[in-house]
């Protein structure tokens, strides 16, 4: 184990990726290396791509890594799978049109499950990109499924959260969509080579307006991630607001509430796993008989199963 978070903290690609996976299959090891790796966290900008299934999310973030490398700096990308964490199909789709920087040292991709959490972003999702932090990306870009939770959810691990938004897609419907607008710091319209891409970036900015005043106003940039035009505004814009967050008080307010949710996030996971166990152990036959024929209730029931966990 030690010499595993060495060679990965060295940068070894092939342990970091086995870390990884410890985690994802949320192995006994998993805890000590968490409680290890996350003293050297902290350092890298989190980035979370959002937006609807085909609005070209992948492309796009295939594009901001060659504008990051420019920088010099090193890029790691999880891109969350909708499927189980050990199937092939859209995870090769996602790593072949990610493909252009796939073999250079200074890129780590990889794709992991949503397990457990229909879409959202997992625990082992967030310990993913904490992994990468702590081995010295610069840059941890989590791209989401771009369903339901996990748009919203990647506010509680990103630093920055870019929704992706396109021409032609119901336009009304996907900005309004409940809380995106709010948790958006930065709206990439892309497929800009289009036609009504102006439209769409025009109705989020009167969106914007209809939210009041902010102290980060959010930019809105028109990319084409086909014809890599505008990803360099938008690595800009990126880079404005990590700055932004590093020296106001927003920034401190934001990791500390991520802060939070991420305490409550692993409470939870441990006392879930304990009633699990415990109801377990108590559960037969008899005792479902006893609740069916309402000789026992499930309050009086899980009360005396509260009391054995908490003694
Ligand atoms: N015309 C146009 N097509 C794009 C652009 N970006 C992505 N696409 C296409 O949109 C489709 C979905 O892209 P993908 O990156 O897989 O979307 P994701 O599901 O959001 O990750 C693919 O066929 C891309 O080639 C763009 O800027 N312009
Ligand atoms: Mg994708």
């Amino acid at each position: 184990m030690n010499n595993l978070l060495e060679r990965a903290a060295a940068g070894d690609i092939r342990a970091i990726g086995r870390l990884i996976s410890l985690v994802e299959a949320e192995s006994s090891s998993s805890k000590d290396i968490m409680k290890t790796i996350y003293p050297k966290s902290g350092r890298a900008h989190v980035i979370g791509i959002t937006g609807s299934p085909g609005a070209g999310k992948s492309t796009f973030v295939n594009r901001l890594i060659a504008q990051f490398l420019a920088e010099g700096k090193r890029v790691g990308v999880i891109a969350i799978d909708p499927s189980s964490p050990f199937t092939g199909g859209a995870i090769l789709g996602d790593r072949l049109r990610m493909q252009d920087h796939a073999l250079e040292e200074e890129v780590f991709i990889r794709s992991m499950g949503s397990r457990g959490n229909l879409g959202g972003v997992s625990r082992s999702t967030h310990e993913g990109a904490l992994i990468l932090d702590a081995c010295g990306y610069d840059v941890v870009i989590v791209e989401t499924v771009g369903v339901g939770q996990s748009e919203v959810d990647i506010v509680k691990i990103a630093d920055t959260v870019c929704l992706i938004l396109t021409p032609g897609m119901g336009d009304d419907v996907q900005i309004m969509k409940a809380g995106i607008m709010e948790i958006a710091d930065i709206f990439v319209v892309n497929k800009a080579d289009r036609e009504g891409a102006d439209k769409v970036a025009a109705d989020v900015q009167v969106m914007l307006k209809m939210l009041g005043e902010r102290e980060w106003v959010p930019p809105v940039v028109l990319v084409s991630s086909q014809k890599n035009t505008g990803v360099d505004q938008a690595k800009e814009v990126i880079n404005k607001h990590s700055a932004y967050l590093a020296e106001s008080a927003e920034g401190r307010r934001r990791r500390w509430s991520q802060l939070e949710m991420e305490v409550e996030a692993i409470l939870r996971g441990e006392i879930s796993s304990i009633v699990e166990k415990e109801w377990k152990e108590r559960r037969n036959d008899g005792l479902m008989e006893d609740l069916s024929a309402r000789k026992c209730d499930p309050y009086t029931l899980s009360g005396e199963i509260i009391q054995k966990i908490i003694k």
